[in-house]
């Protein structure tokens, strides 16, 4: 099986899918939210992870056209949502180190939302840490730019990358995403950690969202700390399009 000229051949032959990953207001208990996430459907080898893929993907130049096709395909369908009355919250696409380099970022952004017709308001980009500050000025113009078109921008996997706090004041950074790894309460200062995101994430006037919620005693912890939202197994997997929207409608 060689990968690479299977992926070469998977965006031509519609053999990619998104599944959206719901998240919660933890006040109000409504959906506001849902991460965007890649899927390659092999018509042999069934069901490939984005872990697999994607970085073949930016190592031979596929990743920009490939998130592209995420970025629309994101876009269209939550405008689909919006218009019909089945959802009308925000729609999370995580962005690749590549993508986010690119200097054409915020102007295909915006065309993309013009084609579609979805509100910037209404658009999410993920970026990790690594990825944005090992980068240069250009990132920050692009973001700058895509805050100015109104869409949001928050930091993935926070607290893992390699990075300083500076650029929490640099960057317009929305929300911050607190790593999954930090749920796990048994390890020692973890909690401390969580504690500590949240207050700084609320002193700088970013939301907060914790990913990898798996159980209720995770979801106490996060409400009494005052975390805003949450994100994970203990709610729902990440959805294929046809239970996203059934989940959507009936949760209204
Ligand atoms: O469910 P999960 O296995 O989807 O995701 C695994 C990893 O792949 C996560 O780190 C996630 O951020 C990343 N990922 C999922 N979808 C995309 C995508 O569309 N673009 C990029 N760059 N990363 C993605
Ligand atoms: O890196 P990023 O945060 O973009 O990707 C999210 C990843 O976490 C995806 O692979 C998604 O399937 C996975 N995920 C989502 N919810 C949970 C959860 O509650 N527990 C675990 N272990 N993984 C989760
Ligand atoms: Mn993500
Ligand atoms: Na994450």
């Amino acid at each position: 099986f060689n990968m690479e000229f299977s992926l070469r051949k998977a965006l031509k032959g519609n053999q990619f899918e998104l599944h959206y990953q719901p998240q919660k207001d933890i006040k109000s208990g409504n959906i506001v939210g849902c991460e965007a996430l890649l899927r390659w459907k092999h018509p042999d080898k069934g069901y490939i992870p984005p872990d697999r893929f994607i970085p073949l993907a930016e190592k031979n130049g596929m990743m920009i056209e490939l998130g592209e096709w995420v970025l629309r395909e994101a876009c269209r369908q939550n405008k689909k949502w919006h218009s019909t009355g089945t959802y009308r919250g925000l729609i999370g696409v995580n962005l690749s180190a590549r993508q986010l380099h690119q200097p054409e970022l915020a102007e295909k952004i915006k065309n993309i939302l013009e084609e579609t017709g979805l509100s910037a308001e209404y658009l999410e980009l993920e970026i990790t840490e690594s990825a944005a500050i090992s980068q240069n000025n250009e990132v920050l113009n692009s973001l700058k730019q895509l805050r100015e078109l109104g869409v949001h921008v928050s930091i993935d996997d926070f607290g893992t990358g390699y990075s300083s706090l500076k650029y929490l004041s640099i960057f317009p950074i929305s929300k911050l995403k607190i790593d999954k790894l930090f749920m796990k309460q048994e390890v020692q200062n973890n909690q401390a950690i969580v504690k500590s995101i949240i207050t700084m994430s609320h002193s700088m006037e970013m939301k907060v969202i914790a990913e990898g919620v798996e159980t209720e005693e995770q979801l106490v912890f996060l409400e009494k700390e005052n975390c805003d939202e949450v994100q994970g197994y203990y709610f729902y997997k990440p959805l294929p399009l046809q239970e996203a929207s059934e989940l959507f409608l009936q949760a209204q």
